[in-house]
C-alpha cells in the first residue's frame, strides 16, 4: 500500500504547537509561512513530533495543513534528540564551541528515531512523491527511505552550518551520516561552504567522484550538493511594522526604558552559539571605561528558553545570568540598569515592536547556520533607521554586507562597533539599510523554498 501525499515535509517538528489540552496554533516562523501554501496546491502533508513524549496521535489536519504524527519515547527525548542530536551534532557542526559527548547509546537512539521518520513518510509519500527532509536530526532519513522507496525524489535541507573536514572527522559514524546524506537527489546549504565541505568529505571518505557539486555514485546515481540560503517573510514583517498599533508599542518600549539615547538589542534561543556572552562583555567594557554612561544606552537581551534540559544549556544560562547581574550591578543606578535582560519568549507583534524600538541590533554568533533575527530586523526597518551589527560567522553575513560586520572573538573590535553604529549619521544608517532591505526583500523565503523544490524537481 502506498500513501497519497505527493508532497511531504518531514521535519523533527510538526509546525504547530498545542494551545490547552486538545487545540494546536500553527508554530510562528518562516519555515512554515513559506510551506504552507506549497503544502495547499500539492496535497502536502508535514511529518513530524508533535513535541510530547510518549504521545501517540492519530493524523490530523490543522489550517490546510495534513500532519501526521511521529511518536518519541521519553528516553528517546533523551538520547535521540536532547543528546545526539543536541549535545552531539549540534555543537559539533558549530565549530566545537562546547565538547560535543560521542555515545553509541545515543548514536542508537538517532538511528532507530531516523528509521522510524522513513518508515512513516514510505508510508504516507504516494508514488513519484517529492519528500523534503529538514536539517541535522534526521540525516539518516534520505538513505533510508530511498530503500524503502526508490520511486520518490528525495530533498534534504541542513539549516545549521556544514562543519569542515578538520572537525567532521571526529565524529565516530561520519561515514555513516555521509551515506546518510547521499540517499537525497538534492542536499540543500546555507553557504556555498557547507556544500563544498560535504562535496570534499564524500570524495575524501567514500572515495566517490565528484564533478563541481555533482556527486557521482557507483550505482550511477548523481547528488547534488548546492547552496540555497534561507530568509525570511519580508512582506509580511514589513506590512505588520506600519499598523500603528505596532509603531505606538515601539515607542512605548522606549518610553518604559527611560527614553535612553541608545537602545541595543540581542534576540536569541538562549544558545551557546549564539555569543551573548561576549556581546554582554564588550558592551560591559564600555560602561567599565566610561564611554558609556547609565541612562544613555539601555542594552535589551531577549534570550528564549530553549533545550533547557541539556547540561551546556544549564551552564550557559547560570554565567549569562551572572554576567548580566554584574553589570547592572557594578554601573547601574536607581532606576536606570544598562541591561535588561529577559529569559522568556514574546509574541511576533511585540518582538516586531522591539525591533522598531531598537537602534542597534546586535547579532553576534560564534557560527550560525543563516541567522534570520538579522533579516528580520532589516525587513522590520522601512524607516531606515536602526544599525545591524552582525557576525561574520553567521550565515547571513554572505548576504548582509552593508551591516556592521564584526568578529566576536574580538573584544575590542566589538566595541569600535557598537561605537560606531550607535554614533552614526542617520544619512550613513540610511544608506546602508537601504541596501539591506533590497536584498532581504527579493531574496525572501518564498525565494529560497521555490529555488530549492525547483531544482529538487528537475
Ligand atoms: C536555525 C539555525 C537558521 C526568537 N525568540 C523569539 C522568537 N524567535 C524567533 C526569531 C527567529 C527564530 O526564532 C530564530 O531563528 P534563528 O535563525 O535566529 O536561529 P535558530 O533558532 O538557531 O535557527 C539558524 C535557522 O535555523 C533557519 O534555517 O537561520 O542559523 O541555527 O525567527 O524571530 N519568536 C517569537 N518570540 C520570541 O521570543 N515569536
Amino acid at each position: 500500500m502506498r500513501g497519497t501525499s505527493s508532497f511531504l515535509i518531514v521535519a523533527n517538528r510538526l509546525p504547530v504547537d498545542r494551545v490547552g489540552e486538545k487545540q494546536w496554533r500553527r508554530s510562528p516562523g518562516g519555515l512554515v509561512t513559506a510551506i504552507a501554501p506549497v503544502m495547499q496546491r500539492r496535497d502536502g502533508a508535514w511529518l513530524g513530533w508533535t513535541g510530547a513524549a510518549g504521545e501517540e496521535l492519530k493524523p490530523f489536519d490543522h489550517d490546510g495543513m495534513h500532519l501526521i504524527p511521529v511518536p518519541l519515547s521519553s528516553m528517546e527525548v533523551e538520547f535521540y534528540y536532547e543528546g545526539f542530536s543536541n549535545a552531539t551534532l549540534w555543537p559539533l557542526y558549530h565549530d566545537v564551541v562546547a565538547p560535543p559527548i560521542y555515545s553509541r547509546v545515543l548514536w542508537d537512539a538517532y538511528r532507530a528515531v531516523n528509521d522510524r521518520f522513513a518508515r512513516a513518510a514510505a508510508d504516507a509519500a504516494a508514488p513519484g512523491a517529492v519528500v523534503w527532509v529538514q536539517d541535522y536530526q534526521l540525516q539518516l532519513v534520505p538513505s533510508m527511505l530511498r530503500k524503502l522507496r526508490p520511486d520518490v525524489k528525495i530533498g534534504f535541507f541542513l539549516h545549521i552550518p556544514f562543519p569542515p573536514g578538520e572537525l567532521f572527522m571526529q565524529l565516530p559514524w561520519r561515514v555513516e551520516l555521509l551515506e546518510g546524506l547521499l540517499g537525497a537527489d538534492l542536499v540543500g546549504f546555507q553557504r556555498p561552504g557547507g556544500a563544498s565541505n560535504f562535496v570534499r568529505l564524500c570524495r575524501k571518505m567514500l572515495g566517490v567522484s565528484t564533478v563541481k557539486n555533482d556527486i557521482q555514485l557507483d550505482n550511477g546515481r548523481t547528488v547534488r550538493a548546492e547552496a540555497y540560503p534561507i530568509s525570511v517573510d519580508f512582506g509580511e514583517l514589513d506590512q505588520l511594522v506600519r499598523e500603528s498599533h505596532v509603531m505606538a508599542r515601539a515607542k512605548e518600549i522606549r518610553a518604559e526604558l527611560g527614553d535612553p539615547e541608545h537602545v541595543l538589542l540581542g534576540v536569541d534561543r538562549l544558545d551557546y552559539t549564539k555569543g551573548i556572552r561576549a556581546r554582554l562583555k564588550a558592551y560591559g567594557e564600555l560602561f567599565a571605561e566610561g564611554r558609556l554612561k547609565p541612562g544613555e544606552a539601555v542594552f535589551v537581551q531577549v534570550a528564549t528558553p530553549t533545550r533547557e534540559r541539556v547540561e551546556e544549556y544549564i551552564r550557559l544560562r547560570n554565567d549569562i545570568e551572572l554576567q548580566v547581574g554584574r553589570i547592572n550591578g557594578e554601573y547601574g543606578e536607581i532606576g536606570r540598569a544598562p541591561i535588561t535582560y529577559m529569559h522568556q519568549s514574546f509574541g511576533r507583534e511585540e518582538l516586531a515592536a522591539l525591533y522598531c524600538a531598537a537602534d542597534v541590533m546586535m547579532v553576534t554568533p560564534l557560527r550560525d547556520g543563516m541567522n534570520l533575527v538579522a533579516k528580520e530586523y532589516v525587513a522590520c526597518r522601512h524607516d531606515l533607521r536602526g544599525a545591524l551589527v552582525l557576525s561574520e560567522f553567521a550565515g547571513a553575513a554572505d548576504e548582509l554586507k552593508q551591516a556592521y560586520l564584526v568578529n566576536p572573538y574580538d573584544v575590542d573590535g566589538m566595541k569600535r562597533t557598537m561605537m560606531a553604529a550607535m554614533q552614526a549619521p542617520p544619512h550613513e544608517l540610511g544608506r546602508r539599510m537601504r541596501s539591506l532591505r533590497r536584498r532581504v526583500a527579493t531574496h525572501d523565503v518564498d525565494r529560497w523554498a521555490n529555488e530549492f523544490l525547483t531544482a529538487l524537481e528537475s
